[in-house]
């Protein structure tokens, strides 16, 4: 049990937690005591080096630093004492004398001058010493040690916090200094530049370029307001607080969220000036009559004149309506499909999938998921009844095991990966396994570099050893897994001897990190698209499953199933229905009572049969089945498959609308373009990855005539004869709420009151359910299914003619399509250029040096790119990111489908790498 003390403060009786120090316990009472080197937020330990909030503690000769110093019972302390108060005054004006002169300071704001002007110091009348040439090296973050006060406090950010490990401490004394790495130009150093020290530094020594003059020394802005909202680009969903200045966003810092605790990474600190690119849309465009589509057409955005010309907003959306209306009338509703977006809000997604359901009288909606967790999906419904995570990744704070497989979750998902490696210094045991090399295996205790696309081959010679060397939990089986005996049947064959030889990974390691999963108290499993991207996707994941429901690692603390969902909103856009099989909470479109219940509500028949999927509905244009598409918030011409046969599907059809924030590679295909609000400038819910859901609030208004995207989807409706009405946001999402009992008690005002809910919640005045699942699953039985899985290999094997294996993903710095991080200053400075990752010896045996041009070839395409020396990647392998429009990998990946998800194998496909001639390179 936790005791309280009871102590004296500035004569008062107050009481302490246990654990708490005289500052914590002071500022419950309400006085807060100045303090520099602490901070006081999650993750930070206190150092008390700066002497700033020392406090006087009776019958004690010295002062004690009252952030590190705990109170005892009876102990009467002063923190307004002369001496004390003398003290923290003399700390301000040492300090404040080896400070630049205010004017020009870095951040005459900081917290070190708010505390110095209470305490009435301002300054010293010496000048500075000259000590540090200042470091203006990285693209977003300034370094002006001259005004650095040694505290400590970035190194605890990058270390502890982050766990970065870039930021040290060099030298002692009056000499020491934070360095990057071993003293390099931060610009030139490992950081990742999640900016952690910025937020944490009291005296702007480090501090965003984006507050300061050309030189990056002075502090030039200050934002008229500050706005509480949720980051835009990944599902970790972490919470944000963007200021503004003339209705721009000058900064973003993070918010103390449930699944960011003020923690955040590059591309949310720093990637936000995207949405004020020349580029952006701002009127919307009709097709000029003489510009015929082709599948190999290329537009400049920034001079879009030769395929487009402007129009106003009726004549717009009167021709993007009329043409999918004429077409539904025509050809009836099954030739139009819709592909709805995952950054989009709740809202939005809630309002696309309804016009197509109800509007066009298809179920052809979809949207990126499908080329994302889809098969994690199907595998998870099948087996738990359930598509979302069972714990939150914060869970890994009470796992004494945890499973990262096919996820690069320090890329990724960088903010969750602060809480896997905080677990992993915690001395939790950490497999990785993955056929790439990856920052995160340093923290691992069992790094597993195995063959790529043989999960099935290790995870069910796992499974084989947990059922040979009887780990698995029987009672936990026999009560809630059906399945198990035809699972023990099926792995017999897949001995870790047998299987040695198909993964790459020896067969004693296998039963270790088997056992080291299964011996474990409280174990559970992450993954991502080196497990769904695959024709066997589903396969993969029905192993993870297997794996959980036999060890009885789920529905505890601790323990789980965790797809890291990719998007910003996917978990929320799949939840409400932008999914061709299922209304929103995944009710099926094919059973008579459910469609009944959305026929009544919303007033008419609906489609009775499933829709075409993302991949499905290019293949159905090429077929003439399909003539026209609303595509809003997806990039579909530079993210699907086999991207010469997607192109000149979108060119193929009849009518395009395309609804985005910049004239995308899809919408060069367009007739009808619609300038749209980004996130920054609208109001919505957005669910992350651990089903909370959270309130996005506008900053900015959109530029030029650029609309809300959930009016434009109004418009349209009410366009092709819909009587739409909705007051606002608000009102959709109550009405979406109406119909999915996953929301039932989150109302609109809980959201807006608390920030952010965790669906689901039992109750209005209920926090939400984080661990689900501890007595049995939403399956018919009630128990979780284990569906044994085969060895299938990839689609296509490498072979004569395409001897490497091409696998496709992501940078940290960018976005997907590149949509967004291409237009985004400090992360395209990141990384500018399109490249290709290969290991040094196969560069070698390539006869070729990093840094200069080679050409990818598959079966469906060549593209030339910068050769990047990369150890991580195995040998034999190629690995390309897709965020490049200049050479985008999508022209060269195979789109064959998985059965059950429909996903198509973007991580494994047979290519050939040779060098690009000089004089072609240069043109
Ligand atoms: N910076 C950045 N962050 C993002 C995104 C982004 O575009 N940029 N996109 C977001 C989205 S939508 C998503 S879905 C997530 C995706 O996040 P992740 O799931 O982490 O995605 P990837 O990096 O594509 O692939 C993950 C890993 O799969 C491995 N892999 C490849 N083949 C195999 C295999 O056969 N077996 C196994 N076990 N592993 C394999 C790769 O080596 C890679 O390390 O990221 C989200 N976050
Ligand atoms: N080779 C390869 N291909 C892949 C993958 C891979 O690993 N390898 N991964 C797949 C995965 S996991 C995913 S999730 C998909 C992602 O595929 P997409 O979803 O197509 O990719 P994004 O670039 O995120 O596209 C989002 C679009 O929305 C626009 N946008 C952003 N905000 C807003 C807004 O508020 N309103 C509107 N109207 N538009 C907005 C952007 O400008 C952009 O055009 O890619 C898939 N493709
Ligand atoms: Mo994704």
């Amino acid at each position: 049990m936790t005791e309280e003390i009871r102590f004296t403060l500035d004569g008062r009786e107050v009481t302490a937690e246990a654990g708490e120090t005289i500052w914590q316990a002071a500022k419950r009472a309400g006085v807060e005591i100045p303090h520099l080197c602490w901070l006081d937020a999650p993750g930070y330990r206190a150092d008390g080096n700066c002497r700033a909030c020392m406090v006087e503690v009776e019958g004690e000769r010295t002062l004690a630093a009252s952030c590190i110093r705990k109170p005892k019972d009876g102990m009467n302390v002063k923190t307004a004492s002369e001496r004390a108060a003398k003290a923290r005054k003399m700390v301000f004006e040492l300090l404040a004398a080896d400070q630049p002169p205010q004017v020009r300071h870095p951040d005459p704001d900081s917290k070190f001058w708010k505390w110095a002007h209470e305490l009435g110091v301002e300054g010293s009348r010496l000048p500075a010493r000259e000590r540090f040439t200042p470091d203006p090296s990285h693209a977003a973050i300034a370094v002006n040690l001259d005004a650095c006060i040694q505290c400590n406090l970035c190194v605890r950010a990058c270390r502890e916090v982050q766990v970065n490990d870039v930021i040290g401490m060099a030298l002692r004394g009056h000499e020491a200094k934070p360095v990057f790495d071993f003293d390099d130009p931060m610009g030139n150093s490992t950081c990742v530049a999640c900016g952690e020290c910025v937020q944490a530094c009291p005296t702007g020594a480090l501090y965003e370029k984006s507050l300061m003059d050309e030189q990056a020394q002075t502090r030039t802005v200050w934002p008229d307001k500050t706005v509480d909202s949720v980051c835009p680009y990944c599902g970790v969903g972490c919470q944000t607080k963007v200021s503004v200045k003339d209705n721009k966003i000058v900064q973003v810092d993070g918010r103390e969220g449930p699944a960011n605790e003020n923690r955040l990474c590059v591309k949310g600190r720093f990637g936000f000036d995207y949405i004020r690119h020349p580029e952006r849309l701002t009127t919307p465009l009709v097709r000029r009559e003489d510009s015929p589509k082709r599948g190999d057409i290329q537009v400049d955005p920034r001079n879009p004149w030769e395929v487009f010309r402007e129009a106003t907003w009726e004549e717009a959306l009167g021709r993007a309506a009329g043409g999918l209306r004429d077409i539904r009338d025509t050809h009836g509703g099954g030739a139009l499909a819709g592909f709805g977006s995952a950054k989009g809000s709740n809202e939005e997604a809630y309002l696309f999938q309804k016009l197509v359901r109800q509007g066009f009288g298809t179920n052809n909606v979809d949207h990126c998921t499908r080329l994302c967790h889809a098969s994690s999906v199907a595998a998870l419904i099948e087996g738990i009844g359930s598509g979302g995570v069972t714990a939150p990744f914060t869970a890994v704070e009470d796992a004494d095991c945890f499973i990262v497989i096919g996820a690069r979750p320090e890329q990724n998902h960088p903010v969750a990966a602060t809480y896997l490696k905080q677990a992993a210094k915690r001395g939790a045991k950490v497999i990785v396994i993955d056929p790439r090399g990856q920052e995160l295996m340093r923290h691992a205790s069992h790094p597993v570099r195995f063959k790529p696309g043989t999960d099935v081959a290790l995870l069910n010679a796992m499974l084989h050893v947990i059922i040979e060397e009887k780990l698995y939990d029987e009672q936990y089986v026999q009560a809630h897994a059906s399945g198990f005996e035809a699972l023990k049947e099926k792995v017999a064959e897949f001995s870790p001897e047998a299987m040695a030889p198909v993964c790459g990974v020896e067969a004693d390691y296998i039963r270790e990190i088997a056992r080291t999963y299964a011996n474990a108290e409280r174990a559970i499993i992450f993954w991502g698209m080196g497990i769904s991207q695959h024709v066997h996707g589903t396969d993969n994941s029905r192993c993870l499953i297997a794996l959980a429901l036999t060890t009885g690692h789920v529905g505890r603390p601790g323990t789980g199933l965790h797809p890291l969902r990719g998007q910003n909103n996917v978990q929320g856009a799949s939840d409400a229905g932008l999914i061709p099989m299922v209304f929103p909470d995944y009710q099926s479109v094919e059973d008579p009572d459910v469609r009944r219940r959305y026929e009544d509500a919303w007033g008419q028949p609906l489609d009775p049969n499933r829709g075409l999927t993302v991949v499905e509905i290019m293949d159905a244009i090429h077929e003439g089945e399909i003539r026209g598409m609303y595509i809003l918030g997806e990039n579909p011409a530079m993210s699907d498959p086999d991207q010469t046969h997607a192109r000149a599907a979108l060119a193929k059809l009849d009518h395009l609308v395309v609804q985005d924030i910049f004239l995308t590679e899809t919408a060069w295909h367009a007739d009808v373009v619609l300038p749209a609000s980004a996130h920054a400038e609208k109001l919505g819910t957005y669910t992350n990855t651990n089903r909370q859901v959270q309130l996005g609030r506008p900053a900015v208004s959109p530029p030029g005539e650029a609309r809300q995207d959930w009016e434009l989807i109004c418009e349209i409706a009410r366009r092709i004869g819909l009587d739409w009405r909705y007051s606002g946001v608000p009102e959709v999402y109550e009405e979406m709420r109406a119909l999915m009992p996953s929301l039932a008690n989150i109302p609109w005002s809980r959201i807006e009151r608390e920030g952010s809910v965790t669906y689901p919640a039992d109750d209005e005045d209920e926090p939400g359910r984080e661990i689900l699942f501890g007595e049995g699953f939403p399956t018919k039985d009630g128990r979780g299914r284990i569906v044994p899985a085969d060895l299938l290999p990839p689609d296509e094997l490498p072979d004569a003619d395409y001897p490497m294996v091409l696998t496709t993903g992501r940078l940290l710095e960018h976005w997907h399509t590149g949509a967004m991080t291409r237009r985004a200053g400090t992360l395209n400075d990141l990384e500018p250029e399109p490249v290709a990752c290969m290991h040094p010896r196969d560069i070698e045996r390539l006869g070729a040096t990093a840094g200069e041009s080679i050409r990818v070839e598959t079966r469906r395409g060549a593209i030339d790119l910068t050769l990047r020396a990369d150890r991580d990647v195995s040998a034999g392998m190629v690995f390309i990111p897709f965020c490049y429009g200049e050479a985008p990998a999508n022209v060269l990946t195979n789109p064959q489908l998985d059965p059950f998800g429909k996903i198509p194998e973007f991580k494994f496909c047979a290519a050939r790498v040779s060098r690009v001639p000089q004089a072609q390179a240069a043109e």
